[in-house]
């Protein structure tokens, strides 16, 4: 690579602080729910950067955005990508950096006249977080086949509104095919999103895989009563049930190695505080390494309602909103990614990524890599998701390295 090759870091931190005033919350950090209206200003305001860089701007079926750099030679394109949608309570970097410093890498090549061998991209995937439509990775899901348009465009929120009407209305049900674009090979920069990187003193992540993810949702029907008359023992009570439930996957992550479980959803229906509930739904978000123990956590899960709803008789179904396995990446790439970190002598080290990532979906169509920068306070998900401009550039410089070698190579 041109050793003098380098992003600049100072319209990298100002275009990230621009896309996070889109969605702005008071708390500091970033609310842009997948299709909202905030979603559609981020995505106009990303159109907009990408078409004054002169990229060839594609949006696909299920709003993937796609900016094209032309390559020399015809044939599968090196592409970046991430997400700019974010959980409720999100913070600037998480997706945001991956994005916007793709667009960045192609801007300091426009900068320095160069044109790749092959053509580079950079694509914001739809509804990365899945906090809105299920199951996240979505639009990179569908961009890598793993579920039809259709299907993915009939999936509702609980407020029941469908994906496919909400792409209509934002403007970003485009025309082009998810998966138009062939892929040699795919990098993302993105926020560790965890404690690791800081707590061992900073420096960079090489991500070598990401765990396996299981979303399941549980409805679970009681039957309403009053709250001051009805005594304890004939009450069928869900909400009862639902506490007990994620206390129990709450104790699993005490006896299966690095199994992790959350309850994010629990809704109460009517949510009187004097009605014994009648239905609640609730998630259990179940994630492990290891494909085997995940299984086995969940099988529990299943076991443990099917005794509960017996013995309190609480009918309990479930639904399926997110499965991939534990998902390692290629050796190659992981390697150039620390070939580049030793070029600007910055510290690396291999680790696998807690979060998903659309380069789990990626990884079905070809060769994949991550870096991670530290996530101060090993925060996310959080308004106060912070990582320092110094640490922005460094990823940001690895990302231009490695995407403009594997380019050429
Ligand atoms: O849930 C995740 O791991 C990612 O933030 N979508
Ligand atoms: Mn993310
Ligand atoms: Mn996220």
């Amino acid at each position: 690579m041109s050793t003098n090759l380098r992003i600049d870091g100072g319209r990298l931190s100002s275009r990230l602080a621009e896309l996070a005033q889109i969605g702005a919350t008071p708390e500091g950090g970033c609310r842009r729910l997948a299709l909202t209206d905030e979603d559609r200003q981020g995505r106009d305001w990303l159109v907009g950067q990408m078409q004054v860089l002169g990229l060839d701007v594609r949006v696909d079926s299920i709003g993937n955005i796609v900016g094209i750099l032309k390559g020399q030679q015809d044939g599968p394109a090196v592409i970046m990508g991430s997400h700019i949608d974010t959980v409720g309570t999100g913070g600037r970097f998480d997706g945001a950096l991956g994005v916007v410093a793709g667009v960045e890498v192609l801007a300091a090549l426009r900068d320095a006249g160069l044109t790749p061998k092959r053509d580079m991209a950079v694509i914001a995937f739809t509804n990365e977080e899945g906090a809105r439509f299920h199951p996240d990775m979505f639009g990179s899901y569908v961009w890598a086949g793993g579920m039809s348009v259709e299907d993915a465009k009939r999936e509702v929120d609980h407020e029941g509104a469908s994906v496919g009407a909400e792409l209509k209305r934002i403007g970003y049900d485009g025309p082009e095919q998810p998966g138009f674009l062939k892929a040699h090979s795919y990098l993302e920069l993105h926020i560790e999103q965890g404690p690791i990187l800081e707590s061992e003193g900073g420096g960079l992540g090489a991500v070598t895989g990401i765990q396996g993810i299981c979303w399941l949702e549980l409805t679970l029907k009681g039957r309403p009563s009053h709250a001051g008359t009805t005594p304890m023992a004939y009450r069928k009570d869900p909400g009862l049930a639902a506490a007990r439930i994620n206390i129990f996957a709450n104790e699993l992550t005490k006896t299966i190695p690095y199994q992790l479980a959350n309850s994010g959803v629990i809704r109460v229906q009517p949510g009187n505080v004097n009605v014994v509930p009648e239905t609640v739904v609730m998630t259990l978000d179940l994630r492990n390494p290891h494909d085997q123990p995940l299984a086995e956590a969940e099988d529990a899960v299943r076991r443990f309602c099917a005794e509960l709803s017996a013995r309190d008789g609480i009918e309990i179904s479930f639904r399926d909103l997110a499965r991939f396995p534990a998902t390692p990446f290629a050796e190659p790439l992981i390697a150039e990614i620390e070939k580049s970190a030793a070029e600007f002598g910055l510290p690396i080290r291999r680790m696998i990524s807690g979060a998903g990532h659309d380069a789990q979906m990626m990884s079905r169509l070809c060769p994949v890599a991550m870096v991670f920068i530290p996530s101060i306070g090993g925060l996310s998900h959080n308004p106060a998701e912070f990582s320092t401009d110094e640490d922005i550039a460094a990823g940001a410089n690895i990302l231009l390295s490695t995407a403009w070698r594997v380019a050429n190579a």
